[in-house]
């Protein structure tokens, strides 16, 4: 008689969170999530925008508060208001802006500014979205260093378009279940595969390879050094940066340049 009883299911265990977006084209890819629709006019968010919408994660139903925030510094006043209890973090760029992308870094100070002395951004999930990959020539910031930026402080990066769609139900499915992750693990971020797979240092040193202005430069010696210093350079950096012992993203194009820098500068020096 008991095996013939329906299964009783288990109560849903439902889940009230509190996201926030920020950075440029932001409130695009909300509306292309929620409304499934893109405008391709501009319309700016006036002060901060809320919305609330439903998800399904595993057994939970979620509760999402979506807060929208204005970029336009007018709106810090609104804004700094908005930053406290917040479980997840949505940051967008243009990667064919590059200011926006710099820009990151001060929507995250502004943020732990806010938070004060006691506030903690571990405990917060971080999603990075290098948006408007559609206009492909007007490219400026890559894939790799995107996401150096966001993997090496530990965020999620997606690559997504609010005007084709790509990548938006992928970044929010990945980022609700983490954040769902992040709950019940006790408020503590969750370890992604990509988070302290590779160390600061190599990060740094891709970065500043990607912005050196010359051979000398990019190997980090003096103009005119000689062929001993050059090759113990070169071999400082290729132990750090060889795509076999590094993951960072940018790693392998790190290293190619690095080789080319050395065979172009021994070329001249006798
Ligand atoms: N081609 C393309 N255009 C986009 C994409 N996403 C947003 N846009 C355009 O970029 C402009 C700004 O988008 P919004 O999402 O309103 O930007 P925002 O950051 O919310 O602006 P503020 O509210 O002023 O902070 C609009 O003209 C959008 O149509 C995209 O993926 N591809
Ligand atoms: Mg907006």
């Amino acid at each position: 008689m008991e095996a013939n009883m329906p299964k009783r299911k288990e109560p849903s265990k439902s889940l009230r969170i509190k996201v926030i977006s920020m950075g440029n084209a932001e409130s695009c890819i909300i509306k292309r999530y929620c409304e499934k629709r893109f405008v391709s006019k501009y319309l700016a968010t006036i002060g901060i925008d809320y919305g609330v919408t439903k998800v399904q994660v595993r057994d939970r139903e979620i509760k999402v508060n979506i807060f929208d925030m204005a970029g336009h510094p007018f709106f810090y006043e609104v804004r700094n208001e908005f930053y406290k209890d917040t479980q997840g973090v949505i940051l967008v760029y243009d990667v064919g802006q590059k200011d926006s992308f710099d820009a990151l870094d001060a929507w995250l100070a502004e943020m732990k500014q806010d938070l004060g002395p006691h506030g903690n951004m571990e405990n917060i999930v971080f999603a990075v979205c290098a948006n408007k990959i559609d206009c492909t020539k007007h490219r400026c910031v890559d894939e790799s260093e995107g996401r150096l930026w966001a993997e090496s402080k530990g965020f999620l990066y997606f690559e997504t378009s609010a005007q084709t769609g790509e990548g938006i139900n992928e970044m929010f499915q990945t980022f609700y279940v983490s954040i769902v992750d992040l709950c019940e693990n006790g408020g503590k971020r969750p370890i992604t595969n990509s988070s302290a797979s590779f160390t600061k240092e190599q990060a740094d040193t891709i970065r500043r390879i990607r912005n050196s202005k010359d051979s000398w430069d990019m190997l980090g010696v003096k103009p005119g050094a000689s062929r001993d210093e050059v090759n113990k350079a070169y071999r400082k950096l290729a132990v750090l940066l060889h795509p076999d012992k590094c993951v960072a993203p940018g790693s392998e194009d790190a290293f190619k340049a690095v080789v080319n820098a050395r065979t172009a500068l021994l070329k001249n020096i006798k």
